[in-house]
């Protein structure tokens, strides 16, 4: 994973595939079925150019509710390890939560990634002493409600602040800036304007001095302008992801690798 990084400072783009491990992502044949099915869409979109997998046992989404530790744990972790049984692909873990971030580099995943920032007690000491890089998302609010009335009097000087302030706090704990990866967290306790103002400067993000991860990949935001459900918007999302690169971002977290794949090797050929 440092490797990757480096490669990413040095210029380079990297796509982390999204797999979700919630009982409605997956067919339900049982347990075993459930990690089987995992596993394949992991495999499937390592082979159509994913770097990292990241593997994700809470939903986040707006109006999502809680997962306890345990069952997020015993979603994750399992899939992690049969990922890693068959193949090298790099694996990040989308949790907030301490000991489910342990469970998860245990079992082979080899990065944390926080929406939350590393806010919950615990989870910067944590993540420094498993010594693994860290992608520090903001978020203003928490999943349940973050959408109900977002304020911001500046909303991109704002996440630039946290961001800064927040990857500060890993470094003081021990964290070393090169480990550290932000992201301004599109549909995050954001209205549509607020997006889309924090989008067209996103430049101002990616000055930071830190690697800038997108996760714009069929979201709402990208609904409203298309008018079009959450299947439809593929192409919706290349161009989100098109744009983004030209602004300064290098990790895209996406459900469509593939196609992401091909436009962003343009993007980096013709830059
Ligand atoms: C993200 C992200 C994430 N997004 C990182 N991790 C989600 N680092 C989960 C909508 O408006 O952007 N960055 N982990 C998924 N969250 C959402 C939020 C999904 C909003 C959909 C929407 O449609």
């Amino acid at each position: 994973m440092q490797q990757l990084l480096k490669k990413i400072r040095s210029g380079h783009f990297a796509i982390m595939g999204i797999l979700n491990i919630t009982p409605d992502s997956f067919s339900d044949g049982g347990k075993f079925d459930r990690v089987e099915a995992a596993v394949t869409h992991a495999l499937d979109m390592q082979a159509e150019g994913a770097d990292i997998i990241d593997v994700g046992g809470e939903s986040t989404r707006p109006g999502a509710t809680p997962v306890d530790e345990k069952q997020e744990i015993q979603r994750v972790v399992p899939v992690i390890e049969a990922i890693q049984a068959k193949s090298d692909v790099l694996i990040s873990v989308d949790t907030s939560k301490p000991a489910v971030m342990r469970a998860a580099i245990q079992a082979g995943a080899s990065m944390v990634n926080d929406v939350n920032a590393l806010r919950e007690r615990g989870a910067v000491e944590c993540c420094a002493d498993l010594g693994v890089p860290v992608c520090l998302m903001h978020m203003k609010g928490g999943p349940r409600t973050m959408q109900q009335n977002p304020v911001y009097e500046d909303v991109t000087g704002e996440v630039s602040g946290f961001l800064q302030q927040r990857a500060r706090v890993c470094v003081e704990a021990g964290i070393p800036k090169e480990r550290i990866v932000i992201d301004p967290g599109f549909g995050f306790g954001k209205n549509f304007e607020q997006n889309v103002t924090l989008f067209k400067q996103l430049n101002v993000i990616c000055k930071l001095n830190f690697p800038v991860l997108v996760g714009i990949s069929r979201k709402s935001m990208l609904g409203q302008i298309l008018d079009r459900p959450v299947d439809e918007r593929l192409m919706g999302s290349v161009a989100a992801a098109v744009m983004a690169y030209n602004k300064g971002a290098r990790l895209f977290r996406v459900h469509d690798v593939a196609a992401t794949h091909d436009a962003l090797q343009i993007c980096n050929a013709i830059q």
